[in-house]
This record gives C-alpha cells, structure tokens and sequence, in this order.
C-alpha cells in the first residue's frame, strides 16, 4: 500500500483516492504572481500561461481536490492509487467557472424596453419615467418566492451548462423587506435545487422604491434600521452591494449602507462607476470591499486606491455591449496596479439578459482587450477572489473544492475564442 499526499499531510497509510482522472491537460489557473515561492510544497506551481498542466492527472477525495500534477509525479501507477481511474484522452480540465455578479433572480422581462432603447429612448430615460428598474420591481413584488425559484432556473440551468460552479446573485428587485427577503430566500432555494454554490447579496441600495420617491435618505435609513438587519439575521446575506449612480445612490448615501454591513460584519462590494465618476470606486475601497463592479467611468486616478485595498475589479462587458456604451473601463491602469480583474455576466432583465460565461468572456476580450488568459482567470481564480472564496475555490490546487470543467478544446484560448458554442464535456461538483 503506498502513502498518499493529503490536503492534510498526514503520513498514515491511506485508503486510495475516491477517484484518479489521468491524461488531461490541466489548467490549473494557479496564479503565476504566486509561482517561485521556494517554501511551498504544492504539486501545483506551474509557472506557465493558464498554469497549464500537459499530460496532467488530478485525484479527488471527500469531494476535494486530493492530487493535481503531472502523470510523471505521479506516486505510483494509478490503478494502485485510487479506486477508479478514469482516462480523458487529453481533454482540457479547468476550475469550474464562477460568475460573481448576477441578479438572475427577477420576475417579468424588459423586452419592450430594449424595443424602446432601438427607437432612442436612453436606459437613463427610461428609468427615470418609472421604468427600468420599477418595471422589474413591480413584477418581483407581485410574484410568489416559487414562481422567483422557478422563472430564474432555466437561467441557472444555462450557466451551469456552461461549467458553472458557483454563481452570485443579488437582490434589488424588491426595495422592500419582505420582497427582498423573498428574492433571498429564492436565491438561496436554487442552491438546494441544483448542486451549485450559490452566494447571496443584499442589493436593497438599488433603485428608490415609489413609497419613498424623493425620500432616498429615508428609503437608506429603512435599510440601515430594518432591511439589511432582518436579512442578515435570516442568514440570507453574504454581502451588500448599492447601486453609486446618479438614478441611484450616491456616495454619502451608500456609504451610511457600508458603515451598518460593518458593524454586522458584513462584506461589501459595489456597483460603481458603471454611467458616471461619482468616486464609487474609492469608497469601496475605503471600505475594504471584495469588488467594485463595473468600471466604465473610474478615473485612473482612483485605480491606486483599489490595488490598495485589494478590492477586485469586476467587469461586466456584457451590460457595456447592451447599453450601447463607448467609454471604457481603464484596463491599462487596472493591469499596470496589478488590480485583480474578473469578469462576470451581470445577468439582470435591464442591461444584460445574458446567461453565458464564455460569452462574457469572449466580450471581455473583443470589448475589452483582455487577454483569453486573463479572461478565463477572470471567471474563476479572479471570481472567487470577488466572492471571498479565494482558498476554496477558482483553482486546480490540492485541498480546493473538486468544482471542474472538462473542455472538448486542446488550449484554453479556445474558451474565449468562439462566439456561442459551447464545448463543455462534463461538469464536476465537489468531485461529482
Ligand atoms: N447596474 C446594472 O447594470 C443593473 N443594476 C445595476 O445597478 C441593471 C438593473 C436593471 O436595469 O434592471
Ligand atoms: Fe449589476
């Protein structure tokens, strides 16, 4: 019998690995900022673009990633060291993707609207004559939490067809306590009806409800005394994100959100520069957020302030595509703070019906001019990070969820390289 490695080191004769996958060609996505470091004891440290792995094998136990290297490392052969082998003829293995900015939980949809943005009403217009948004909260307070459950799984299932592991959705949609609770607990339902991680955002600085029209600061003490309280209890809250917006919230408004997060303990994270500077960007930071989202306005100038802060920088080209929009997001700056990037589908009925990674990631490089490597880090190691899931998942590393995707592709350009095809061959969930 031979001695297994395990996540936790431990020296006893082992039963053998649940499960060995031998001939893949791993992308492992382990950040090379991180490779060279001569203490650590990893079989995983590639220092090649993607971390890329040929002729690699990983071993998964207790649904985590018990082994990844290359076959050469192997501890023996592997009939011997694990209870079933599976061979994948070279297929590409990558984390499982992770998409860490949706409101995928709604009712209703805004086709119309996109009809009356291509006859030249702007989304700005539209919002502000009570549509865009309102128009989605009326539907989400007139429905049932199972019909929230039941219209937003196809939405997931498209996701999670695509390699999706793990996915972040936002409330928003119904600015008051009880229908943001509903939207929350729907989330949270989804996760229980499919086998993925679901992380679960309190987004009630979205819009101003009607109750409170030209009563924001009201509509902000509400949340701070009874919203963000009553859902956190609940257990319903992972993190709080506002909309920093001139149709949404501003600086000062959004900041007495982050100061009640705090004091529950809360981590926050923020739509910020997405129409308009408002500084958005430089209050998350202050404020030690996961993310600030969006982008398109940032000045450079603040791109100091969130390298700072480690917050990530999500990008959203897909909301950047459908609004038509022309300024963007100051990816130069970001890459040269060495600002984490990732991308995400922002999946919401207004700015971004749109429920794939790949294609996300495709617009992140054709919009944005990020790299196929950075735009597949971008929806995994990248994602995690923005979801404060750095050490659980979003790589290929010993002791990480066995979260994956099995890729009929040779390179892992190719995921960002074509345009609505979708090439993946299996999906594993904590190793299933
Ligand atoms: N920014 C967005 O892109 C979405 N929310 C936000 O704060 C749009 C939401 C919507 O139009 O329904
Ligand atoms: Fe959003």
């Amino acid at each position: 019998m031979l001695s297994i490695p395990t996540p936790t080191g431990s020296k006893h004769q082992l039963d053998k690995w649940e499960k060995l996958w031998i001939k893949a060609r791993l992308a492992t996505m382990v950040s090379r900022a991180e490779d060279g470091n001569p203490g650590s004891t990893s079989t995983t440290r590639p220092t090649t673009p993607y971390g890329l792995i040929e002729n690699g094998a990983f071993a998964v136990t207790g649904g985590k990633i018990a082994w990844a290297g290359p076959m050469a490392d192997l501890p023996g052969p592997p009939d011997a060291l694990a209870r079933e082998v599976v061979a994948l003829d070279g297929a590409l293995v990558t984390p499982g993707l992770i998409d860490c900015h949706t409101h995928l939980v709604y009712a209703g949809d805004r086709a119309s609207e996109f009809e009356a943005r291509l006859l030249g009403k702007s989304y700005e217009e539209i919002a502000r004559a009570g549509g865009g948004i309102m128009s989605s909260v009326n539907a989400t307070r007139a429905a049932s939490e199972d019909e929230l459950v039941a219209s937003a799984l196809p939405r997931l299932d498209a996701l999670i067809a695509e390699g999706a592991t793990t996915v972040e959705i936002k409330s928003g949609y119904g600015l008051d306590l009880d229908t943001e609770l509903k939207m929350l607990r729907a989330a949270k339902r989804l996760g229980d009806e499919r086998a993925i991680i679901i992380k679960t955002t309190l987004l009630a600085a979205h819009a101003i409800p009607p109750e409170y029209k030209s009563r924001a600061d009201d509509y902000i003490q509400y949340i701070c005394d009874e919203i963000l309280p009553a859902a956190h209890e609940s257990g319903l809250v992972d993190a709080v994100d506002g909309f920093c917006e001139g149709i949404g919230f501003s600086p000062d408004q959004i900041e007495r959100v982050f100061d009640k997060a705090s004091l529950l303990g809360i981590r926050v994270k923020l739509h910020a520069e997405q129409l308009s500077d408002l500084g958005g960007a430089k209050l998350a930071a202050r404020f030690d957020a996961l993310s600030a989202d969006h982008l398109e306005y940032l000045n450079p100038k603040d791109v100091g302030a969130l390298a700072k802060a480690d917050t990530v920088a999500v990008l959203l080209p897909g909301a950047f595509y459908y609004l038509r929009e022309t300024k963007l997001p100051p990816i130069d700056a970001l890459r040269e703070s060495h600002v984490s990037m990732a991308i995400a589908t922002d999946c919401n009925p207004g700015t971004s019906p749109m429920t794939s990674l790949l294609l996300a990631m495709n617009m992140a490089c054709t919009l944005f001019g990020l790299t196929p490597e950075e735009a597949l880090a971008g929806v995994t190691r990248e994602a995690a990070k923005a979801l404060g899931l750095a050490a659980k998942t979003g790589t290929i590393e010993v002791g990480k969820r066995a979260d994956l995707a099995v890729w009929d592709v040779t390179h892992p350009s190719a995921l960002a390289y074509t345009i609505g095809y979708n090439p993946l061959k299996i999906r594993l969930f904590a190793g299933k």
